[in-house]
């Protein structure tokens, strides 16, 4: 590629993987169709008041009936990589029992008209979109799930070995589980004890072992496997070693649970301290499953938390959010492009991973309409090259980062925010099921085409 006008080498390494990303929940539609069951956002999402709107998954992008006119699209603007997720009430329905041919016969055509246009995928296995009937019997707070789970990641790779090479076992174990169980802001909406939460956490680590045991028995040759975490990120108030320490000192405490636990084949001393009594119920055997090697790692990473070093010896200190700190029209998504060198930097320092890709990365805002066939989302297209030039500092800087997924490559379902909140570079007007690239996605396409930040 051709020098930067200002000389700034911005290339990207040429087998890093540029890709978009979505879920099947939030982009399938079709929600009853074809013999799927109702997943616990189906029915969650018919709770007055708890999703924004009222919307419900039942439509969403039509993506079901529309892949391939979505793939040609993703084709044109040089999309070589997508990671989307399989809704597992379409292929067993109750969860476990019966298989549904028509939920297998459907992906199959997916990825048939992805091979057509020259689309790798990335496979997740679950994307948050839990079975009802398994809720019905406890849910994550319950050990048959984990088995039901088993069957389900068995069925899916000796199906799709063929087509699928790259997969992942579970989206941010956290969001499903405390979220889902604890706070109750997203499906099913429980509102439980630490203590069972906890348990649920358990439950989701060992699906996540079972995800890697099913691509290492049936994946076939080449094939890789890994989880995709929202691992809570640091970045140091200032780039001195004593902030960086309190940097990773919190990143450590803060991710013991999940990466944290993987990492140590146990819970680790500190976490087993912090939460007491609330810890969960460990099986004999459980942690040989949870942390067999796996390939890679997955962060999904849109934001972080200032943190500087303690006082008084405390190892880190956190630092409270200013309300006019700038943010996406998600509360949550406080613009700190530095998460993308700190997120990527710690997970591989602290855990040692050889590979690490950022599996989402986006921003979401309520206010895109088209004008005139277009949506100029220049707040997006900022957002993209500001955390993309972190990701190439975390190259140039021996952190193994080895790919970027934007989330999402259409607006889509999301979750309790509904359809309001936009998180595509493609517009979706949920009318009239038009699709309008944005100012972001001819972007993007000319970074993925030129492999490098413009
Ligand atoms: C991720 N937080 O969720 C999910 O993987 C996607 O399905 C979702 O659409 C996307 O990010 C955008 O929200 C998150 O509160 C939800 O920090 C909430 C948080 C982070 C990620």
């Amino acid at each position: 590629a051709a020098p930067s006008p200002s000389g700034y080498d911005s290339a990207f390494p040429a087998d890093f993987v540029f890709g978009v990303a979505a879920a099947s929940a939030q982009l399938e539609g079709a929600a009853s169709e074809d013999g799927k069951g109702e997943s616990v956002w189906d029915r969650f999402a018919r709770i007055p008041g708890k999703v924004h709107n009222g919307d419900t998954p039942e439509v969403a992008c039509d993506h079901y009936h529309r892949f391939d006119e979505d793939f040609a699209l993703m084709a044109s603007l040089g999309v070589k990589t997508y990671r989307l997720s399989i809704a597992w009430p379409r292929i067993y329905p109750q969860g476990d029992g019966e298989v549904n041919l028509k939920g297998i016969d459907f992906y199959r055509r997916l990825f048939a008209s992805m091979k057509k246009h020259g689309i790798e995928p990335w496979v997740t296995l679950f994307h948050w979109d839990l079975p009802q009937a398994l809720e019905d019997r406890g849910g994550w707070t319950s050990r048959l799930t984990v088995d039901a789970f088993g069957r389900y990641a068995d069925t899916v790779v000796k199906e799709f070995a063929a087509n699928v090479k790259h997969w992942i076992t579970l989206n941010e174990i956290v969001c499903f589980t405390l979220l889902g169980y604890g706070t109750g802001t997203k499906a099913p909406g429980r509102r439980e004890t630490p203590k069972v939460v906890n348990q649920t956490y358990h439950h989701a680590l060992l699906c996540h072992g079972h995800g890697v045991r099913a691509v290492r028995q049936y994946g076939g040759k080449g094939a890789i496997v890994g989880l995709t975490d929202n691992c809570g990120v640091a970045v140091p108030v200032t780039e001195t070693p004593a902030d960086i320490a309190a940097a990773k000192a919190w990143f450590i405490d803060r991710n013991a649970q999940v990466l944290g636990a993987i990492h140590a084949g146990k819970y680790t001393e500190n976490f087993l301290k912090r939460v007491g009594a609330d810890a969960p119920d460990v099986k004999p055997g459980d942690f040989a499953l949870i942390s067999l090697p796996t390939d890679f790692l997955g962060v999904n990473i849109y934001s972080a938390t200032y943190v500087r070093a303690g006082k008084n010896g405390a190892a880190y200190e956190a630092l409270p959010v200013p309300t006019n700190y700038p943010r996406a029209d998600s509360p949550w998504l406080r613009l700190v492009p530095q998460c993308i060198y700190w997120g990527t930097k710690l997970v591989a320092d602290c855990y040692g991973h050889k590979a690490v890709y950022i599996t989402e990365n986006g921003c979401g805002y309520d206010d895109e309409p088209v004008v005139n066939g277009e949506v100029f989302d220049t707040h997006r297209r900022d957002y993209l090259r500001a955390h993309l030039r972190e990701a190439h500092r975390a190259i140039a800087d021996g952190v193994p980062l080895k790919g970027y997924f934007l989330w999402s490559f259409i607006d889509n379902y999301e979750w309790e925010d509904g359809y309001a909140r936009r998180f595509g570079i493609v517009h979706c007007d949920f009318k009239t099921q038009v699709r309008t690239p944005k100012l972001s996605a001819r972007y993007y396409a000319d970074v993925m085409r030129l492999r490098k930040i413009l």
